[in-house]
């Protein structure tokens, strides 16, 4: 593989941001790629007003027309897929087929965005009043900042962006340190589909940025009254942070954070497809997605067989390079991930959990790459381990003897992102997805807790946020309503009957 065509491929040139605070590290081999400089406190400020301004050109170009960039981006990322997948792939760790979903998924997102920017519409409401109409109109934000986490590096920006672009807000992104590249890529696709704009000029040229840095520039984004939305994706500790800061000045912001998603596997469950999506969903991106399978309730008449069938499967799975064909299971993105993941597993040891699985594999990647066998654990109760998110290959997994229970154990949790069921029967089915059910975001019936589609509304309850991105109406948060009351007879009846005779 070579990166320097790569990077040139994608039309990345670093040279302006070559510095030594940032290295651009591929979880591969642990090579490093390049040596970014973050963006200095001025910059960042400069970054703010720029986008300030752009957004007040950009509000004025009609919603159909912001669309129209949105098309061309999503065009210029079917053209690179798959070079933007590689990338994503070396930078992330993810295996090939995952790291061009991805972009996939950019795509999709720039599609749904596109059809969107002439569906903005708000309702109409009768009045009390003759001769008067009440409206809902919704305008453009002004900025959005987008901070965004390393196991999506393009993902989850490109949610945020086409639905903000064509809601006609500017959009400050701050990438993970972790994957920097990527986003420097994506920023140079951009300018591309810029450059293919038959309105080029009404384009302002700070309409989407990219600031590279550590956690000062998301604070710098969440203390500024000039950002007005701060999308945030990552983990519980930051989205506290952002939160914080955010509310302290009553700004707005939009919380993705950690995810502790559970499944259930019920007695009429189709064992075939619970193993290939609990397989799936647990081990897929090395346990780096914030909707990765973490906790699993078998009842207990099924138990053994399917942990059996999860410990042969994961003996065999395909780990290694994640740019080969055939890998199922790249590296951890770095040494702190994989330390977490052993002192995990040697918590779950000493809460009681059978750990089989979750070894480093000796060799692969050399010293500074850290694949691991994914870890089943057999756990005695749902104690303090499974309460925490960590970002690694660890399914714990116990029996369970009756439904209310099940659910209990599911919802038990801090996080509330993903969930799922596995049951061919319709009560139960039914009963998940209640509002006696599964409390999180996402509650799935014979699917995994992973892969959504970007259709969807996207997010989670509790310590996950409670932001919704992506599909479904999730774009009103990038938008900002304002209630109208017209009147249009001769008078001016007041509401609720109130008379004010002035004479
Ligand atoms: C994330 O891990 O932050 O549902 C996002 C999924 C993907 C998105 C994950 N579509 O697994």
């Amino acid at each position: 593989m070579n990166i320097t065509a790569l990077l040139a491929d994608l039309g990345v040139d670093y040279s302006t941001l070559a510095g030594q605070d940032i290295p651009a590290r591929s979880p591969r081999d642990g090579s490093t790629i390049a040596v970014l400089r973050s963006h200095t406190a001025s910059e960042v400020q400069q970054a703010i007003d720029n986008a300030s301004q752009a957004s007040l050109q950009w509000r004025n170009e009609p919603a159909p027309l912001r669309g129209e960039l949105v098309r061309l981006l999503g065009q210029v990322l079917r053209e690179k897929r798959d070079a933007l997948g590689q990338l994503v792939t070396l930078e992330s760790g993810k295996i090939l087929s995952e790291g061009i979903g991805e972009v996939q998924e950019m795509i999709d997102i720039c599609d749904f965005a596109v059809g969107l920017s002439r569906q903005l519409h708000g309702l109409t409401i009768t009045s009390e009043r003759p001769g008067h109409r009440m409206m809902e109109t919704w305008h453009p934000l002004g900025v959005c900042g987008v901070i965004t986490a390393f196991n999506f590096p393009v993902a989850v920006w490109a949610w945020n962006a086409a639905l903000a672009l064509v809601c006609g807000n500017a959009v400050i992104w701050k990438p993970s340190e972790k994957t920097p590249l990527t986003a420097l890529a994506v920023h140079a696709l951009l300018q591309q589909a810029i450059a293919r704009h038959a309105r080029q000029a009404a384009v302002p040229a700070a309409l989407c940025q990219v600031l590279i840095g550590g956690a000062e520039v998301g604070v710098a984004l969440s203390r500024s009254p000039a950002v007005a939305l701060v999308s945030a994706t990552g983990s519980v500790a930051m989205g506290r942070k952002v939160a914080v800061e955010v509310a302290q000045r009553l700004g707005r912001s939009l919380l993705e954070l950690g995810g502790n998603n559970g499944m259930i596997v019920a007695p009429s469950a189709d064992l075939d497809l619970a193993l290939r999506a609990i397989v799936f969903s647990a081990v897929g991106t090395a346990g780096q997605r914030c909707t990765s399978l973490r906790r699993l309730f078998v009842e207990r008449s099924k138990f053994d067989t399917l942990t059996a069938h999860i410990e042969r499967v994961y003996a065999t799975l395909n780990i290694g390079d994640p740019l080969a064909a055939g890998t199922l299971v790249g590296p951890l993105i770095d040494a702190h991930a994989y330390a977490n993941m052993q002192a995990a597993l040697s918590q779950a040891r000493s809460e009681g959990g059978m750990v089989s699985g979750g070894e480093r594999i000796a060799g692969l990647g050399g010293e500074h790459a850290f694949y691991v066998r994914p870890a089943l654990v057999r756990m005695p109760q749902q104690s303090a381990v499974m309460h925490h998110e960590t970002f690694a290959p660890i399914l714990y997994a116990l029996p369970y003897d009756d439904f209310s229970q099940a659910i209990a154990l599911n919802n038990a949790v801090p996080q509330g992102l993903s969930s799922a069921i596995f049951t061919n029967d319709i009560r139960e089915a039914e009963l998940f997805m209640s509002a006696n059910g599964s409390d999180c975001g996402l509650a799935n019936v014979n699917i995994g807790t992973s892969g959504a589609e970007i259709g969807g509304a996207f997010g989670g309850e509790k310590e996950t946020g409670g932001g919704r991105e992506s599909g479904s109406d999730a774009w009103k948060t990038y938008m900002r309503r304002a209630t109208n009351t017209i009147n249009y007879s001769g008078a001016l009846p007041l509401a609720q009957g109130v008379s004010f005779d002035i004479g």
